[in-house]
């Protein structure tokens, strides 16, 4: 039924507070059939399908029981028929063999290498999907492409950024951010959001949040941070994006919207210093140049004071329990909820006035909405 295609809040924190959840060899091959036709459902840009595996694996990651039969999934959200379908076979084959298909077939396999490199999305995939082009090698041999500066910075630091940012080198990069933003702002606020914040070992990037409590404000202080880096040489890629945010502003209702906030999507150089002393030796005997650094994606967001509470929400992630969130604030709280606020429409003293937008999406104006308190 629709109500349950909500996820419920209630639900969830029932199953999260039972204990931990109860894994199974099943239950991961289930996971993983259902992340990889969600993928698959991405490269096509098919949202909807897209988000129905991507919901039915977060409801299985935090099922307080294992699921060996069709009778345990009965009764859970988020299990539709297509769902169900995969659940079915895997239970009684011990695979997907649509998972299977996915897995082989050419153009997902091709789109996987493609979205692999940093400034590559869905729609450059197709592109050169179309153009013929099947593997990585065979675009970077292609140089009748225009790659942008994002993709160009992509392909040269391509193996430093696939392999994962692990906990320590989190650490490290936090300590030179911390140190970097204190030089300019002394008392600003400088946390770990994403992944790591969520207790995760392991990441594809590290994001900041930062935010100065005091009185004194900086806009220019990404700018101080990113240029000083530039001096050190530390900088590999930087894309700023200035703020959008406008006070009278009415909050986004799309569920995977983005925010307004000032940021910057960076790669960094991390020194390492080398455990492997065999080829610092043999350099030393060749005279050639051993790469003590790992290039590393940062992003840093930097927020108003009053709107810290929210950034650190949407910013902690996952994608998929921010989506929960905003859904079940709008639909079962009658409010909206956005990374810079949360709006009460009941609280309105107009109703909302249904308005087309450029994408020919109905949307509700509400023209009086006040954000609740801030931090
Ligand atoms: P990972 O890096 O370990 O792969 O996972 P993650 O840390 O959860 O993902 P992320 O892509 O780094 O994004 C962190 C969270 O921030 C994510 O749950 C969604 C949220 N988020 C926003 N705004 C934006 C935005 O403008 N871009 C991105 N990429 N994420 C955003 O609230
Ligand atoms: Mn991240
Ligand atoms: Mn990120």
């Amino acid at each position: 039924s629709s109500r349950f295609e909500l996820l419920d809040i209630s639900w969830f924190t029932a199953c999260m507070e039972a204990g931990r959840p109860v894994d199974s060899e099943l239950k991961y091959r289930l996971m993983d059939a259902f992340e990889v036709m969600a993928e698959n459902y991405e490269f096509k840009e098919n949202e909807i399908f897209c988000l129905e595996f991507l919901r039915a694996a977060s409801v299985l990651k935090f099922l307080p029981f294992p699921v060996t039969k069709m009778k345990d999934i009965q009764g859970l959200p988020c299990m539709g028929d297509r769902v169900r379908d995969i659940i079915e076979e895997i239970i009684e084959e011990g695979e997907s063999s649509r998972a299977k298909e996915v897995l082989n077939d050419e153009r997902y396999q091709s789109f996987k290498q493609f979205t692999s490199v940093f400034g590559v999305g869905v729609k450059t995939s197709e592109k050169w999907y179309r153009m013929g082009l099947r593997t990585l090698e065979e675009v970077k041999a292609d140089n009748t492409l225009k790659l942008s500066k994002m993709q160009k910075a992509g392909f040269l630091y391509y193996e430093d950024l696939v392999s994962c940012v692990s906990k320590a080198e989190a650490d490290a990069v936090s300590l030179i951010v911390k140190n970097t933003v204190c030089r300019f702002l002394p008392d600003a606020l400088v946390t770990i959001t994403g992944g790591f914040r969520r207790g995760k070992e392991i990441g594809h990037d590290i994001d900041f949040l930062i935010t100065n409590p005091g009185p004194r404000e900086d806009d220019e202080l990404l700018h101080k941070v990113v240029d000083l880096w530039k001096k050190q040489g530390l900088l590999l890629y930087c894309d700023m994006i200035e703020s959008t945010f406008v006070k009278e502003q009415l909050p986004s209702r799309k569920v995977d919207a983005m925010d307004n906030f000032q940021k910057c999507f960076a790669i960094l150089k991390l020194y390492q210093p080398r455990v492997d002393n065999s080829s610092y030796n043999m350099s030393k005997k060749f005279h050639t140049e051993v790469k003590d650094w790992k290039a590393i994606r940062v992003d840093l967001v930097i927020t108003p004071f009053e709107q810290y509470a929210y950034a650190l929400l949407g910013w902690t992630g996952s994608r998929q329990f921010g989506r929960d969130l905003r859904r079940y604030a709008n639909h079962e709280r009658k409010m909206i909820l956005d990374n810079h606020a949360l709006y009460d429409r009941r609280k309105c003293q107009q109703p909302g006035i249904r308005f087309r937008n450029r994408k020919g999406c109905w949307l509700l104006l509400y023209q009086t909405l006040v954000p609740l308190a801030g931090v």
